[in-house]
């Protein structure tokens, strides 16, 4: 078999050629253009296939026309005779070319895609197109340090659910929201033992400075909380008890221990069965520090807690709180206490974390004096320094 080259100003021509020499039956290999002279001028060059041995080859079919509008100046016939085989390999050569053309699509389809869910993403961001009043409260809410995610997701809910709609007053969209958020809200009560028998261990932990000892305090002195039950404090601070803690022991005639070591701890911690509420304020430890989780289990261990409960501060970046806060579930406490509730004007952030955390709260702290700055856990706190209105 051997393989022959056409060419013409068009395919047509060059088919034509290669049918006048070799009759109607010649195979078509190949068609391409290429390019001749300086003016850019194009000929349409085709291979065939032709079987020298048989006056006619297997019957050919018309190949469709294209390229018949160009007109070329010059014309030339190039005719050379070439192994079958070099084709097919000339041919396969160009596959690459192929692939390039795919890799390239699919590289412009993968652009397109993240264009648009980069698209997708801005929209989010944007503003939500709605009515006034729900624009007001959105924007409220962002600012009394709602995630913005969770206030959309709010305020696009209560638009949907509340009955005038579009015409709600501010007061309605306020109603509907607090209706929403009143589920995220759950209280635990320290007043209620889980316990059948009189004596409670409650263990509180949390991140340094976030004010387990000053709560500490202003639990065992709250009246509706632990003042009319024996309680004893168990200080475990390696640094011992602090004055505010002594002072406090002396004013309140609660019983401060102070453990130092954990050999004594646990000693101690089986001598305080004539107390109804032990309330042990271990050191603070970051979460963040080595070993962390290890040191806290192994307090755990000694104390033996019926009740832990987790003390964060709200003053705290509400990302570094969701961090500390998340490595402390892995202890299970029961309950939280949000104190440094007058150091943060982003309230709201207590919904976004109650959101993440699903632990019921047991108290608020708002200031640093101990019989004073403490807050029962009622939804009206809240509410009334998120919406800054009566419930
Ligand atoms: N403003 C304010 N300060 C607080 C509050 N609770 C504790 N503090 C102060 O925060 C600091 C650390 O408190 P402390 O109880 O020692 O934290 P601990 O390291 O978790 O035991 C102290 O100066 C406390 O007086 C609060 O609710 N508001
Ligand atoms: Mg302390």
């Amino acid at each position: 078999m051997k393989v022959k080259y056409y060419t013409g100003r068009t395919l047509a021509e060059a088919i034509g050629r290669a049918k006048r020499e070799h009759g109607s039956d010649i195979i078509l290999l190949d068609s391409k253009e290429l390019k001749t002279g300086n003016n850019g001028s194009k000929l349409v060059q085709v291979s065939i296939s032709v079987d020298e041995k048989k006056s006619r080859v297997k019957p050919w079919t018309p190949p469709s026309v294209n390229n018949a509008l160009y007109k070329p100046k010059q014309e030339s016939e190039v005719e050379t005779r070439e192994d079958f085989n070099a084709v097919i390999s000339k041919i396969l050569a160009r596959k690459p070319k192929t692939l390039d053309q795919e890799k390239q699509i699919l590289e412009e389809l993968a652009e397109l895609k993240e264009q648009i869910s980069q698209l997708q993403i801005k929209n989010a961001g944007e503003e939500i197109k709605l009515p006034p009043n729900y624009q007001t409260v959105l924007q409220e809410m962002i600012k009394k340090g709602f995630s913005r995610k969770m206030a959309e997701a709010l305020i696009k809910k209560t638009y949907q659910f509340t009955p005038s709609g579009p015409n709600a007053s501010l007061r309605e969209i306020i109603r509907a929201v607090k209706n929403e958020l009143r589920p995220k809200f759950k209280i635990y009560d320290l007043n209620k033992s889980k316990k059948k028998s009189d004596h409670r261990v409650i263990m509180l932990v949390g991140p340094t400075g976030a004010g387990k000892t000053t709560m500490t305090m202003k639990l065992a002195a709250h009246p509706r909380i632990f003042a009319q039950k024996e309680t004893v404090i168990i200080s475990a601070d390696p640094y011992g008890p602090s004055e505010a803690l002594k002072a406090f022991s002396k004013m309140s005639g609660v019983p401060v221990i102070e453990k130092k070591r954990e050999d004594e701890l646990s000693s101690i911690m089986q001598k305080l069965d004539r107390y109804e509420v032990v309330l042990v304020d271990v050191a603070g430890n970051s979460p963040f520090a080595p070993n962390f989780l290890k040191k806290m289990e192994e307090y755990v261990k000694i104390v033996k807690p019926d009740e832990i409960i987790l003390v964060a501060a709200m003053n705290m970046d509400i990302d570094d709180l969701f961090a500390s806060a998340a490595l402390y579930l892995l202890l299970k406490p029961s309950g939280i206490i949000l104190t440094k509730f007058d150091e943060t004007t982003r309230v709201g952030k207590f919904f976004s974390l109650m959101e993440e955390l699903e632990l019921p709260v047991a108290a608020f702290g708002e200031g640093k004096r101990i019989f004073i700055d403490i807050a029962l856990p009622e939804e009206s706190y809240i509410f009334e320094k998120v919406f800054e209105e009566k419930a």
